[in-house]
């Protein structure tokens, strides 16, 4: 009989990728969407028939109960969040409430609706912050940087706490960055790439960005989705690193994408400090041998791949603008 699946966040990156593994894979799909005042289903449009789309909200415990109640899930995905760390300084309440209180109100809602469900947890890389070791492992003690990272270090510990707790089957991602020709416009990789294909175009002349120094390790977001379906097929639920093992700076994304456009980067790029950061994150490297050891995993995408196809989406996209 096929699996219920439960993704929250599911009109995301993320989640329209593991919708469609999940479906690949013949499970019956059930997405958590919120209410907004203009629908926001483009990165799922081409699977919306074969989805079921719940109403409900991370800040809200009632609609979380009832999509449970709905779904009766055999396994719960928690992707939503307020996902943008830039963001997080601005609205840091919100943020602690859907990114770190809403992991919570996902347990509550599983463990009395539908505790023997696996449920995957989002957790991710910027709970490292200020590095305390290069590469970062699961070993590796978190430090972070801003009101997002703050929220998903109590998201995680909550995971840990359920487990512990309530011997639910519980694991925490721990997720590098990842990325896509899905992923969100004022993430720095889509934003280089979306600017850089306009100005190819002729429809833009300069890129502002903040600190060009930063490292980060950046995989493909349909490699990522890959781990997060793999650690609830595990007997044993555990936490895992899941990144490339390489690191980038921004300045060598910039360079990588304008050099294949046929265009000087420095021509166009200005330092913006309205985008440089109160606490950076300065450096990210994860060792993902736990993964690849218990769990099989493998990145297929590397950085110079990743790069072409977000810069050839987004030319591709806007040739008729
Ligand atoms: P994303 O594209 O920003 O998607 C976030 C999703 O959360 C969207 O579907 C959004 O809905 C939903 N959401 C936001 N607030 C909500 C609320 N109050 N109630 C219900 N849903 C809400 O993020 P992503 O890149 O797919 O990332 C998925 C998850 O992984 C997030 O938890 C993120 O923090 C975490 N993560 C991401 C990375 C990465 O590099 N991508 C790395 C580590 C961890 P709308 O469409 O309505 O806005
Ligand atoms: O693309 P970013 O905004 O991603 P960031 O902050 O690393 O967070 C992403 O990855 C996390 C995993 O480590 C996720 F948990 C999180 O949800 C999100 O998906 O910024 C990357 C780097 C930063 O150091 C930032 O300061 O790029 C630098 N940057 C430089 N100029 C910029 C810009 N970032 C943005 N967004 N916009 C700029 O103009």
């Amino acid at each position: 009989m096929s699996k219920n699946a439960l993704i929250t966040g599911i009109t995301g990156q993320d989640g329209s990728y593991l919708a469609d593994l999940l479906l690949d894979k013949g499970y019956n799909v059930y997405g958590l969407v919120r209410r907004l005042s203009t629908p926001n289903t483009s990165r799922i449009d081409h699977i919306i028939d074969s989805v079921e789309m719940l109403e409900g909200d991370l800040t809200d415990q009632s609609s979380l109960n009832e999509a449970m109640h709905t779904a009766q899930p055999d396994e719960v995905y928690n992707l939503a969040a307020q996902s943008f760390v830039g963001t997080s300084w601005n609205q840091p309440v919100h943020t602690g409430d859907v990114t770190g209180l809403g992991v919570i109100r996902v347990l509550e809602a599983t463990r009395h609706i539908a505790p023997d469900a696996h449920l995957y947890q989002a957790s991710s890389s910027e709970m490292f912050g200020k590095v305390q070791d290069t590469p970062q492992t699961e070993q590796t003690k978190f430090h972070p940087r801003s009101p997002y990272g703050v929220a998903k270090v109590y998201g995680y510990w909550a995971c840990v706490n359920y487990r512990e707790s309530y011997d639910m089957h519980i694991s925490n991602g721990i997720l590098f960055n990842h990325e896509s020709p899905r992923r969100g416009i004022e993430f720095v990789t889509k934003k280089i790439t979306n600017e850089a294909a306009r100005i190819y175009h002729g429809l833009s002349s300069e890129l502002r960005l903040g600190n060009l120094d930063a490292m980060r390790d950046w995989g493909f977001a349909g490699d990522y989705v890959d781990a997060m379906w793999r650690m609830l097929q595990h007997d044993t639920p555990d936490d895992y690193v899941v990144s490339t093992g390489e690191t980038h700076s921004v300045r060598e994304f910039v360079e990588l994408t304008f050099s294949s456009l046929g265009l000087d980067w420095e021509k166009y790029v200005v330092i913006d400090p309205k985008f440089v950061r109160p606490a950076e994150v300065q450096l990210l490297l994860g060792d993902a041998t736990k993964a690849r050891d218990v769990l099989g995993w493998e990145p297929n995408v590397r950085f110079e791949e990743l790069v072409s196809m977000m810069v050839e989406a987004d030319v591709e996209r806007l040739k008729h603008k």
